[in-house]
This record gives structure tokens, sequence and C-alpha cells, in this order.
């Protein structure tokens, strides 16, 4: 008996095993749920079929999903259709900003650098969630998004993409406002900082992990395996009356006063 028995869960931005993402399919797949995979472009396309030999009891179905490529998304959502025909979550953890904007001064972002950061990784949840809604009005759904306290904080070098997070907590209540009443919930899980293959590549990262390790109320980082199990929660029917809301999985660390 697993929590997640009979349920479809779409699962967007697994990179590599690090990937928070990745985390989380593992946990869902560990509580019965079938899996439906979108990857971003052929070298993707790999990595993640590399990824998934003989990691779940059934190989997920995996089709392509680029935010910034007009009609992906919804191309992806007529190939789960079409393999699934209903699904009971999604889960969206995809971002990006340019290397340089991550860090520096937040006065110098581009427009460029602006606008790819909320199409990646703020407007995609809206592009997502009304692609994925057909198919779940029918029995109710359930939609996450990953945030990070630079969404609500003007953290050191964080920058645009604190911007872009805090266009996706906006985005997850209104979301929330307009979907509810078709029985789709949609959430956010703000996790502190997680070693990934992406953030690892950020300057000032590792400060950052060294500083909640010292001063968060549980001594500690956070891993992909607890995000994995938050997740878990808002995905199952154990979260059936939780819409609209940011869950701090951060070891405490966003209640101090510094
Ligand atoms: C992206 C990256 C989104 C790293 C991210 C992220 N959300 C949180 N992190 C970790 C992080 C945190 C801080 C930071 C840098 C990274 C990298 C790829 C694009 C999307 O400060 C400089 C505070």
């Amino acid at each position: 008996m697993g929590l997640m028995d009979g349920k479809t869960v779409a699962v967007f931005g697994i990179a590599n095993k690090r990937s928070i993402a990745w985390g989380i399919a593992r946990t869902l797949a560990a509580e019965g749920a079938t899996l439906l995979l979108g990857y971003q472009n052929e070298r993707m396309q790999r990595a993640l079929e590399g990824l998934v030999d003989g990691a779940f009891p059934e190989r997920p179905f995996m089709a392509p999903c680029d935010a910034t490529v007009e009609g992906s998304v919804e191309a992806f959502f007529e190939a789960a259709a079409q393999e699934a025909g209903a699904l009971d979550g999604l889960v969206h953890s995809i971002a990006f900003a340019k290397r340089e904007e991550l860090g520096g001064r937040f006065r110098d972002t581009s427009w460029d650098g602006y606008a790819l950061a909320q199409q990646v990784s703020a407007y995609s949840l809206v592009a997502m969630s009304r692609a994925a809604a057909p198919l779940m009005s029918e029995r109710g759904g359930s939609v996450l998004c990953m945030s990070y306290l630079g969404a609500v904080r003007a953290v050191e070098g964080y920058n645009v993409m604190g911007v872009a997070k805090a266009a996706l907590e906006a985005n997850v209540r209104y979301l929330a406002a307009d979907l509810g009443p078709e029985g789709i919930r949609v959430n956010s899980i703000s996790a502190g900082p997680i070693k990934t293959v992406s953030a690892m590549g950020v300057s000032g990262f590792k400060s950052i992990l060294g500083q909640v390790e010292a001063k968060a109320p549980l001594r500690r980082n956070v891993t992909q395996e607890d995000v994995g199990k938050a997740a878990l929660f808002l995905l199952s029917d154990l979260s059936a009356a939780i819409t609209g809301q940011v869950l701090y999985v951060d070891a405490g660390y966003s209640i101090l006063g510094v």
C-alpha cells in the first residue's frame, strides 16, 4: 500500500541523479506513483534514459518539454493524455538564469536575462498548469513547484532568480485560486540550498550552504530526500485541504532574524 498507488504524476526538471526532481520522482515511485517525465532537449533525453534504466518498477513515459519552445508544453500534455488518460500530479522543478546574472550587482540585470528567467522559471508553471488542468479536473489534482528564500528576501547574488521565484510564488496563489474550484491544488516547497550540479556551479553558493549548516535551527543542510518526502505529502491525499501555500523545507533557517 503506497500513498501514491493508482496516481500518475508528470515530473519536469530531472537532469542528473542530484536533481531535486530526481529525489522527488524516486520518492513518489516508491509510494506507487506512475511517472511521466519531461526533458528539455535531446541531450537531456539521453541523460534521463541512462538514469531511469532499472530505477523504477516500470519504465516511465518520457517526452520533450522545453519551456522556451512555442507549443512544446502543450505537445507534452497531449502525449501524456494519449499515454495515461488522466493526471493526478505535476512537479515543476525547472529554473534558469544566466550565470553572469546569478552574482554581481542586481541593477546590471539585462532585460533579456530577466525575461528568460521569468519564462523558464515562473511563466512555465502557468503554461503547464493550463495544459494539465483538463487531465486533472475529473478527479482533482496537485501541482507542486520549487522555490527558495530569495523569493522573499534579498539574498546576495541570487538576483534575477529571486525576482523569478517571487513571481513563481505569486503564480502559485493565483493558480490555486483559479484551479481550486476544479479540485486542483497548487503549492510550492521553499527548499534550503541543496547541492545540485547547477547550484554548485554558481559562485557564492557554497558559502550559503556553510551559513545554513552553521545557523539553521537543525544545524544541517537539507537533501533531495527531505524535499522528496515533503513533495510526497503535498502530492498525496495527506494534504487534501492545503492549497496556495509555500512550505519551507529548510531546516528552520527562514525563521531566523539573521
Ligand atoms: C537556479 C540555480 C535556481 C540555482 C538555484 C536556484 N534556486 C536556488 N538555487 C541555489 C542558489 C542559491 C543562492 C545563490 C545561488 C544559487 C542555478 C541554475 C539556474 C536556476 O546565490 C548566489 C542563494
